[in-house]
């Protein structure tokens, strides 16, 4: 339904969301940011804007009947500004019109004066100024500082990492509809109903249960609507209150980009040492993410950034530095890999570093450098199995799906022909890279692995499922369907998925950290199961079958040398009072970690992957071209290969966007500049490679008691996209004959391809 356009997204229920009824015609928002990044309002004169036409009602802070902070973790986040203003965009006041275009118009009617105050907007002077939203945080094994000192070969370095724009295709919406009692219904493209009922109670200081947040689907979210939809649910929720009426509050495209956060950028900083080999003997690690204004979730993200420092490797001594930097820009939120990216883009980019300098191919070093979960004790004596965070990895594919590709997509031979094609060409340049991916799956924050499911069973034995998971376009509902067919024994096509609604789950984690199969599957699944148990104890007594004989297959019951239709198993239970609604509920199991001192076993298993990607550049322009990329990846037992597939190739091309094209950027006093498609580059289909062969791993079961053994598949293959960036400075560094290991910042975009090669050239000249 999303690909056809049958699917209905927020601003298509405006007319089924009350608005033909006594609640008259709906009003629409539009929000008015702050032009000043850092400072105050002197003076706020509204009156022309009230006086717009259309305009119905005008809200600054002071009309917020509750709680004005909203931040979902930590405060820090106003509705609307009440004192201080902290970035460019910043909601000062709303108005809410008889038409959107009527909103907008006035909007830009309001009078403001302010009193500005020299912005800090750079995250190198963050660090310098130890300006943070939180405190640091350490991760540490081993005495880094001893082996460093000790250490035969040592590097040191510095690699500035982009951030990214979600760019989903449906924008930030939410329609409020007033109930009769004072409660409020909440319809909102978002990752996280719970938080946001929470949040509009607390705005409109009402218990959660007058608030009921229901999300049909997203027209993709990708972290950008895990706490940053519930603004302007609140901002609906408010003028819907006031003038009971159905409002709806939706941000046109540039509005989204300058007032919603995107992914984290960051500052890597570190000193390696390695053995003559290239394996390495000792890391220091600094991780600095620029976290704008406000916490949001820039703790567990920067965590995860953390958590993914090691990547693939065994790290013997490791001191890894976490730092959540302030800036007066706006808050940086989850996004696709919630810092696993940044953080393994780190240390990939030592692992080619290591290469230069110990004359090797990098594939080489990257294998040396690998977990080794069969033998391999190091010359201390400790296992190499033990990440920085003292979890120890088990069942860890990588090794085989490395040699997989080596052979499959002929690495060693594509590198001798790409060496002969380099030689004999003087301006187009090609480069190969091979890059693995290991991804922790568990929300860090061990209370959010939680998940409830609630299954109906009517008397014409269709089924009616919800959980508490969102779907965004990844195939969630389906994968969820599946899995109660399958243990109810039964066709998909029978069962219902409802949309999410806090007044069926409660108390719901955010669809988010790549989980959502393998809770609100679980949990689904267990409310099959006392569905069925209740059927089969019924049956049985019913018709004097031994339980055992009662089975559940192709969309029928067999009851011993019977055959009954669900519909007839269902109105007999029903006829002797058997129960036919169940909930469901799930917890991780086996995950525990201690903030404090850094250790446990956060993640319940890993996801992995590898990919190949090979590029040409031109190095008299720094244009590049991905000419092909073979991915395969570790799914565990696929519960729907096609569904699993696109995330593969959607997770890939999207982490492309980010390592090549996508670059944000703001000007000096803090204004973004790339607020629209026009100047902000996302790939779009001719920027697929041409060559793009996607493969599952075979005969790889979760050894791990997951739904059906499968693994989460939503943010892992976003990360295989780092073997592009390789492989452009892998190209790059064809015109110094690899001699040199090129100075190369992300996003690589042809600008920055470009100074890469000349600095190189302007080196060989030299030399
Ligand atoms: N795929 C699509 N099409 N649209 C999305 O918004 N979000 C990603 C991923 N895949 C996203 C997507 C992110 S950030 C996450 S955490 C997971 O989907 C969430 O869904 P899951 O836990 O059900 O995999
Ligand atoms: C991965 C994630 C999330 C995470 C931790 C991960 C995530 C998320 C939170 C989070 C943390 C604390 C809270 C909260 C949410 O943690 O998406 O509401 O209080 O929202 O490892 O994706
Ligand atoms: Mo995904 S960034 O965990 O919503």
């Amino acid at each position: 339904m999303h690909v056809t356009g049958a699917a209905l997204y927020i601003d298509d229920q405006i007319p089924f969301s009350g608005s033909a009824n006594e609640l008259g015609s709906p009003l629409f928002v539009c929000v008015g940011g702050s032009a000043i990044a850092h400072g105050a309002v002197k003076r706020m004169d509204l009156s022309r804007v009230k006086q717009a036409p259309g305009v119905v009602d005008v809200v600054t802070a002071e009309d917020i009947p509750g709680q004005l902070d909203i931040g979902a973790v930590f405060p820090g986040d106003p509705l609307l500004v009440a004192d201080t203003i902290e970035y460019v965009g910043q909601p000062l006041f709303a108005v809410a019109a008889t038409d959107f275009t009527s909103a907008r118009k006035a909007v830009k009617l309001a009078r403001l004066e302010y009193h500005e105050q020299r912005p800090l907007l750079d995250l190198a002077e963050a660090v310098a100024k130890r300006f943070y939203v939180r405190p640091p945080h350490r991760m540490q094994r081993g005495d880094a500082d001893a082996a460093l000192a000790a250490a035969p070969n040592r590097l040191h370095g510095e690699l500035r990492i982009g951030g990214q724009e979600h760019f989903y295709l449906e924008g930030q919406a939410s329609i409020a509809i007033p109930e009769e009692d004072g409660s409020l219904t909440i319809l909102s493209s978002n990752q996280n109903p719970t938080e946001t009922q929470k949040l509009v109670a607390q705005v409109m200081a009402l218990p959660m249960h007058k608030v009921t947040l229901v999300t049909r689907r997203m027209g993709g979210a990708f972290g950008g609507k895990e706490t940053q939809a519930a603004a302007w649910a609140c901002l609906a929720a408010l003028f819907a209150a006031r003038n009971h009426r159905v409002v709806e509050c939706k941000l046109a495209r540039g509005d989204d980009m300058i007032m919603t956060g995107k992914r984290h950028n960051f500052l890597h900083r570190f000193a390696v040492g390695f053995t003559d080999h290239g394996a390495i003997t000792a890391l220091t690690s600094m991780l600095a993410a620029q976290c704008g204004n406000s916490p949001d979730l820039s703790d567990a993200i920067v965590d995860r950034a953390m958590f993914h420092n090691d990547n693939c490797y065994y790290l013997p001594n490791v001191t890894i530095d976490g730092l959540r930097c302030k800036t007066h820009t706006v808050s940086n939120t989850a996004f696709r890999g919630f810092g696993g990216p940044q953080g393994m883009l780190a240390i990939e980019s030592i692992m080619d570093e290591i290469a230069f300098a110990v004359g090797k191919d990098p594939l080489e070093i990257r294998k040396l450098n690998l977990y080794d979960t069969d033998s391999g004790n190091d010359s201390s004596g400790a296992q190499r199995n033990i990440t920085p965070y003292h979890q120890r990895i088990t069942d860890f594919t990588v090794p085989q799906i490395i040699a997989q590709l080596e052979s499959e997509a002929d690495y060693w031979q594509r590198r001798e022909q790409i060496k002969s094609f380099n030689a004999a060409s003087p301006v187009l340049k090609k480069g190969l890279a091979l890059t693995p991916v290991k991804f922790g799956i568990s929300f860090t924050v061990s209370h959010l692995n939680q998940a409830g499911a609630l299954l109906h069973m009517y008397t014409d034995g269709s089924i009616l499922l919800n959980h508490g998971g969102t779907e965004m376009g990844q195939g969630l509902m389906i994968k969820v369907a599946q899995i109660v067919a399958q243990e109810l024994g039964v066709s998909p096509a029978r069962i219902q998925v409802s949309a999410t609604r806090t007044d069926k789950i409660p108390n719901t984690a955010p669809t988010a950290a790549s989980s959502g199969t393998d809770i609100n599957g679980m949990a689904a699944r267990n409310a099959a199961r006392t569905i069925k148990q209740r059927l089969r104890a019924h049956l049985s007594a019913q018709y004097q079958t031994p339980a055992a004989q009662i089975v559940f297959a192709n969309d029928q019951i067999t009851v011993g040398e019977q055959t009954l239709s669900i519909a007839q198993g269902a109105k007999s239970a029903w006829l002797a009072r058997v129960q036919l609604s169940a909930s469901g509920f799930y917890k991780t199991p086996k995950i525990h970690y201690c903030r404090e001192t850094a250790r446990g076993r956060p993640f319940y298993y890993y996801a992995n992957g590898a990919a190949i990607s090979e590029v040409i550049i031109d190095t008299l322009t720094g244009e590049y071209k991905l000419l092909r990329a073979d991915l395969i990846h570790d799914v565990g037992n696929s519960i729907n290969p096609g569904v699993d597939i696109g995330q593969i190739e959607g997770g890939y091309v999207q982490g492309v966007g980010w390592l090549t094209s996508e670059e944000l950027k703001w000007d000096e006093r803090g204004r973004l500049l790339t607020d629209s498609p026009a100047t902000y580059k996302i790939p779009a289909i001719a920027d697929a490679p041409p060559i793009f062969n996607v493969r599952l791993l075979e005969n790889a079961a979760n050894r791990e008691d997951t739904i059906f053994h499968s693994k989460a598949v939503g943010e892992p293959p976003l990360m295989l996209a780092i073997s592009a960036w390789c492989a452009i400075r892998d190209a790059i560094a064809a015109v110094a004959d690899h001699t040199r290991c090129p100075k190369l910042d992300a996003p690589a975009t042809p600008q920055e391809i470009l100074k890469a090669v000349d600095a190189l050239r302007a080196l060989k000249v030299a030399s």
